[in-house]
């Protein structure tokens, strides 16, 4: 009775504490206290050697997905996802366009979190990573041959697709979820806010993997009660065939979240028996409803992306799975959910609990079978809090958000209020070391800590908030990560970089399970653009009707034709540029004055489209963007452009000589 009632005051004083510093956080005192004295030793990556691990970062509002190299954290590459790209051309070629089309048309940005690699067995197998579009739901896959974003499925009836893209033990599923339950798609949501318990509902998508192609297909999704569902992991060894989501706001709330969602002692862990749930699809449960959503592919032979809409997709409701879903109640407004590499440990980050409860698998099993329920929710047992629990963490920190682990069995803790990471032992539950974060983390992520085993060795944090780490920018600030050497039994401080955009969660490969699978160009003989162009004979003008396309080719130093005359005002003209280089690290770049669109840059053998409306007549240079070679300078022509009806006639020019056509 007596810890009960601390542990309310304790919470209101977190709330006002929350409140009163806007859910930010204080500086850490000793913002350096566990400094590692050889940390310059430890991530010095001298010039000409290779970091150990890839860092695949989510970029958050940047919408893309950034690669820096550990332990020196080095940015890499940006690999455009969900946002267009003008540097290299996505979403302004036309074989990129189709890739950002969604049912709502073409949407060129989205805010993505949470990258997970492809697994077979609980370990990264390094094909893959997969990445979630929060604002628009859509999950990407990007191939890690290329390092181009190759795959992007629409979630139909989602909204705010926070709980994704959560890849099972074998890459059989990813799975997503609705953080801002809406009514949905396949009914007329056209319904008063008001409204919001009998018609606003939660759905998660499960999306089949092929195993070899990795191309998803949107296989079942669940409609679930209307509350916020916001993060969630799978099961792995004993609990593989089981999914668990957080969620927050059982209250149901539709205005004043931060309050009106903060009022439930407890919300819930959603357990999913998806294994079960498959046994039911099989017998024919559940029911096609209409409703549209976009499945965009990018064929690496062709260099061409194509979108199709799909019109129905398979709903199972309560009824349909009711020995399949559980809550388990969770305390306070839980965020992040994570599992343990034995399995058997499901830990809950509640942002304003005070305690972190580890659940046990077995215990769920037990309790189930038992019957342990509290109740029921909108047809959903309870199961009894206790008879879940494995045992809580006390008095971790403030604000836990998120939860990793290395390979020796403890868990390390993000602490957004407090600014620290807390690493503890699965098995005893005891606090072992705390190391300040700079400031408020966010996510942390322990090399393969999301598997079954977990290489450990590092874990890098990704804070929020910067403040005085690099020097200032004006009144935007670099995120700062911090790489942190877990390797003894006390966190020490390594390294701050800084990243694109606003980093959540992020996952880390050994460089050495991909780095020599990389392609390095595209074979030339393999190009099937339906406008390739693969030698310079290949190359000409076409005019058809008031489109004209140029099938152009790119080699150090030319391009293919150079001067073009004949094209008229009210003319469409594409550049279907060919790099026709066999050599790695080549590309060509491609820009036209005043195009009101981007560059091209087209990598060896590849082709890429750039589409130019000429809006005034005279004379257009175009070039080479990319200082690909001595005489790169001279990589360049013109377009001529005449007024409509006009007597010049469509002519180019190859090795000096005018074609007329
Ligand atoms: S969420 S901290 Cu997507 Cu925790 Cu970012
Ligand atoms: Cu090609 Cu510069």
């Amino acid at each position: 009775m007596k810890t009960q009632r601390n542990e309310k005051q304790l919470v209101i004083t977190l709330i006002m504490f929350m409140t009163i510093v806007g859910l930010s956080s204080c500086r850490p005192k000793s913002a350096t206290s566990a400094f590692s004295e050889d940390a310059a030793v430890k991530t010095y990556v001298a010039p000409g050697n290779y970091d150990e691990f890839y860092n695949f970062v989510s970029g958050g509002f940047s919408g893309q997905l950034a690669i820096y190299g550990l332990p020196s954290g080095r940015l890499l590459k940006v690999i455009p996802v969900f946002s267009v790209n003008a540097e290299n051309g996505w979403g302004f070629s036309e074989e990129t366009k189709p890739m950002l089309h969604t049912s709502f048309g073409e949407v060129p940005w989205d805010d993505s979190h949470h990258p997970n690699l492809s697994m077979t067995n609980g370990e990264y197998d390094g094909r893959w990573v997969f990445i979630n579009a929060n604002n628009t739901p859509r999950i990407a896959r990007i191939d890690l041959k290329s390092f181009k974003t190759v795959e992007m499925l629409e979630l139909p009836n989602s909204a705010g697709n926070h709980p994704s893209a959560y890849v099972t033990e074998n890459t059989e599923y990813i799975v997503a979820g609705t953080r801002f339950s809406v009514p949905p798609d396949y009914i007329d949501g056209d319904v008063p806010i008001t409204s919001y318990k009998e018609n606003f509902k939660g759905h998660i998508s499960f999306i089949s993997v092929d195993p070899l192609t990795g191309e998803m297909k949107l296989s079942f999704q669940l409609a679930v009660p209307g509350f916020n569902y916001d993060l969630s992991h799978p099961g792995k060894g004993k609990s593989h065939g089981w999914f668990f989501f957080t969620c927050y706001n059982s209250e149901q709330a539709h205005t004043h979240l931060e309050v009106n969602a903060s009022q439930n002692d407890k919300d819930f862990v959603l357990a999913v028996n998806w294994k079960k749930i498959e046994e039911h699809l099989k017998a024919g449960k559940g029911e096609k409803v209409k409703c549209r959503y976009a499945h965009n592919m990018y064929d690496e032979k062709m260099h061409v992306a194509t979108s199709k809409i799909f019109e129905e997709t398979t709903v199972l409701n309560i009824e349909d799975v009711k020995d399949c879903l559980y809550y388990i109640p969770c305390p306070k407004s839980p965020h992040g959910i994570d599992i343990d590499p034995s399995g058997e440990y499901i830990v809950a980050s509640g942002k304003l609990a005070t305690v972190i409860p580890v659940f046990s698998f077995d215990k769920i099993q037990k309790a189930i079978q038992e019957k342990s329920f509290e109740g029921e929710t909108e047809g959903i047992h309870i199961i009894n809090y206790e008879a879940a629990l494995y045992g809580e963490v006390q008095n971790p920190g403030l604000g836990a958000l998120h939860t990793e682990f290395d390979e020796k069995g403890n868990a390390y803790t993000s602490f957004f209020v407090s600014s620290e990471i807390v690493k503890w032992n699965i098995k005893d539950l005891q606090v072992l070391d705390r190391i300040p974060s700079t400031y408020s983390i966010g996510h942390l992520s322990v090399m393969g800590g999301d598997t079954k085993k977990p290489y450990g060795k590092y874990l890098v944090a990704y804070n929020k908030i910067t403040k005085d780490r690099f020097l200032p920018t004006g009144p935007e600030l670099a995120q700062c990560a911090q790489l942190i050497d877990i390797s003894g039994d006390k966190m020490k401080l390594l390294l701050d970089f800084p990243t694109i955009g606003e980093p959540h969660y992020a996952v880390a490969l050994p460089a050495n399970m991909i780095k020599d699978n990389q392609i390095q160009f595209y074979n030339l003989a393999e190009n099937k653009h339906p406008y390739v162009a693969r030698s310079q004979k290949e190359a000409k003008v076409v005019r058809e009707g008031n489109v004209v396309h140029v099938y152009m080719t790119a080699i150090r130093s030319h391009m293919a034709p150079d001067n073009i005359e004949g094209i008229m005002l009210g003319d469409t003209v594409y550049f279907h540029l060919t790099n026709i280089e066999q050599e790695w690290d080549i590309p060509h770049g491609f820009a036209v004055k005043g195009n009101t669109n981007a560059e091209l840059l087209v990598m060896p053998g590849e082709t890429q489209t750039l589409k130019w409306v000429p809006g005034r007549t005279g004379i257009f240079p175009f070039y080479c963007t990319d200082f690909c070679s001595a005489l790169h300078q001279e990589m360049q022509g013109y377009a001529r452009v005449s007024a409509q009806g006009n007597k010049v006639p469509l002519s180019y020019t190859l090795d000096d000589k005018t074609t007329d056509k």
